[in-house]
């Protein structure tokens, strides 16, 4: 069944009418013209009573950006559940270096108890980072603030910049308290810009001597996606400066400024960084997605196309030929058993969007999408940036302010190639969600979990791709949920040998008995109702 307003109002209509009035700003139903704009309310604050999926500010620093990054040590300051569960569940794989180090398999907290919240904590997070020192011996630290530290008023950086004299290694302090901005969208900033200020570019080195260098960012290694990708570009001939932040060192991290391109996987958590780099060392971003068959050779095409090199272009052709000779005939079978089938693709800040592709390409149709905290530019393209009003939470986070480095930057294309390689691919643009998503289709901000099982009644999904917090609501509905956050233990799903794990592992969700024994709400309600002469009749 299509959405239509009508139907809309019916699954908003038990809200209260502020709530309703705001719910709807979150929701767009695609129209059929693709090329009028259709606005949509994003990245504004949950209305209290609402159970989103969203996050908080510390998880989107320190679970997100910061903790993967695999040399360093990743102290949480707060109460230890806040450091448990931004630490395991997001499966950012690392494998330890040259160096042999790699802590991520460690979680480090201050364990804050009340004695702690009353008197202050400042001496015991020194008295930790000492003994993280005297133990592991990391290349760096970072602290995390948690609420509790905002509310005392613990002084972290001015702890972190003693700890950094008494050890001579960098000591990060980030203020990333839960409760600053709407969502985890804020501690991504936040981590951005610190990342930028102090640890990008602190190196000697000015210039890196492999052809074809790169950074991948926002590509965090879930389920070994990162290795994957890494592995197609290696083969291609690119060199990996750093990754940010998925498997991602803070040595490799510091030499950021030397690559000759940015490739931008995930926007959201990481545009800051792509944009500093571009003004700052003159870099531009290609924004790319590694998830899918067509657009991961997409993707290699543009980035190709940009050094313009034709042993490249081949190389890049011929790596594009023997992948998807291997694995078309295999995602092929697949497709067998998830041909017409409907999905939910919902997601944090960028996965709703990248994994639409993939659905399709196994015959999947995603009707309905959206994201928990992302901003509008990424349901409408970076073009309403500038049109984007400041709030209070927004102006919360402040935006790093930075400049060309007079020594360091340099022109790395011709300005007028770039340009026209613009009018081909996506370099320092990003289109968003709704462009590409069909007529009748829906895209909703912020779902929460009253929407989830209504539209769930209303459109009979075939899967949802969600996360752990709605995921077994939906599958006692009869519903099989993928979690597209963590990959429920599979994954890689990026590049070519993820597009084939996926189509598995989504198949396998459709071919499982399980679904006899669950029977879907609606299964058990007519589909029709009428009355002939006084009698009821259903269908
Ligand atoms: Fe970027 Fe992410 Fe995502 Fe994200 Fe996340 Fe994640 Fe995500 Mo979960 S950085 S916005 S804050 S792609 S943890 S690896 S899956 S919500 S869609």
């Amino acid at each position: 069944m299509a959405i239509t307003e009508e139907k809309l109002g019916e699954i908003l209509e038990v809200y209260p009418e502020k709530v309703r009035v705001n719910r709807r700003r979150h929701i767009v139903l695609k129209e059929p013209d693709t090329n009028a704009a259709q606005q949509i309310e994003a990245n504004t604050r949950t209305l209290p009573g609402i159970i989103t999926n969203r996050g908080c500010a510390f998880a989107g620093c320190k679970g997100v950006v910061v903790g993967p990054i695999k040399d360093m040590v990743h102290i949480v300051h707060g109460p230890v559940g806040c450091a448990f569960y931004t630490w395991g569940a997001r499966r950012n794989k690392a494998r330890a270096g040259e160096d042999g180090k790699n802590y991520v398999n460690y979680c480090f907290s201050t364990d804050m108890q009340e004695s702690d919240i009353v008197f202050g904590g400042e001496k015991k997070l020194a008295k930790l980072i000492d003994e993280t020192v005297e133990i592991f011996h990391p290349n760096a630290i970072s602290i995390a603030a948690t609420c509790p530290v905002g509310l005392i008023g613990d002084d972290i950086s001015a702890v972190a910049r003693a700890a950094e004299e008494r050890h001579g290694i960098q000591v990060l302090a980030f203020q990333c308290e839960g409760y600053k901005g709407v969502s985890q969208s804020a501690g991504h900033h936040i981590a951005n810009n610190l990342l930028m200020d102090k640890v990008i570019g602190n190196t000697e080195v000015e210039k890196c001597d492999e052809p074809y260098a790169v950074n991948l960012l926002g590509e965090y290694n879930i389920g070994g996606d990162g290795w994957e990708v890494e592995r197609i570009l290696k083969d291609i001939g690119y060199h990996v400066v750093c990754v940010m932040t998925g498997d991602g060192s803070y040595e490799d991290l510091r030499l950021a400024h030397t690559a000759d391109l940015n490739l931008v996987q995930c926007h959201r958590s990481i545009n800051y960084i792509a944009e500093m780099l571009e003004i700052k060392y003159g870099t531009p971003w290609l924004k790319v997605n590694f998830v899918g068959i067509k657009s991961t050779c997409d993707s290699l095409r543009a980035m190709a196309a940009y050094f313009g090199d034709k042993d490249l272009m081949q190389k890049t052709e011929d790596v594009i030929a023997r992948e998807t000779a291997r694995i078309q005939p295999v995602i092929d079978q697949y497709r067998k058993v998830c041909e017409g089938k409907t999905a939910f693709c919902f997601v944090g800040g960028s996965r709703g969007h990248h994994y639409q592709g993939l659905f399709a390409e196994i015959g999947v149709e995603t009707v309905l999408a959206g994201y928990e905290f992302a901003h509008r530019d990424d349901y409408e393209g970076r073009e309403v940036i500038p049109s984007i009003k400041k709030d209070a939470d927004s102006k919360n986070i402040p935006d790093l302010h930075v400049e060309a480095d007079t020594k360091r930057f340099k022109i790395k294309i011709d300005p007028e190639r770039l340009a026209k390689l613009r009018e081909k691919f996506p370099f320092d643009e990003y289109k968003g969600m709704i462009v590409d998503m069909k007529e009748g289709t829906i895209i909703v901000d912020d779902l929460n979990h009253f929407e989830t099982e209504e539209f769930i009644r209303l459109l009979h999904p075939d899967i949802v791709s969600s996360g752990i917090k709605d995921k077994y609501v939906i599958q006692k509905m009869g519903i099989p949920s993928k979690q597209l956050h963590s990959y429920d233990y599979s994954g890689p799903y990026a590049g070519f040998n993820g597009a084939v794990n996926f189509a598995r592992d989504i198949s396998m969700s459709f071919a499982t008995p399980t679904w006899n024994y669950i029977v879907p709400p609606w299964k058990n309600q007519p589909l029709l109702n009428a009355t002939i002469n006084g009698d009821e009749l259903n269908a």
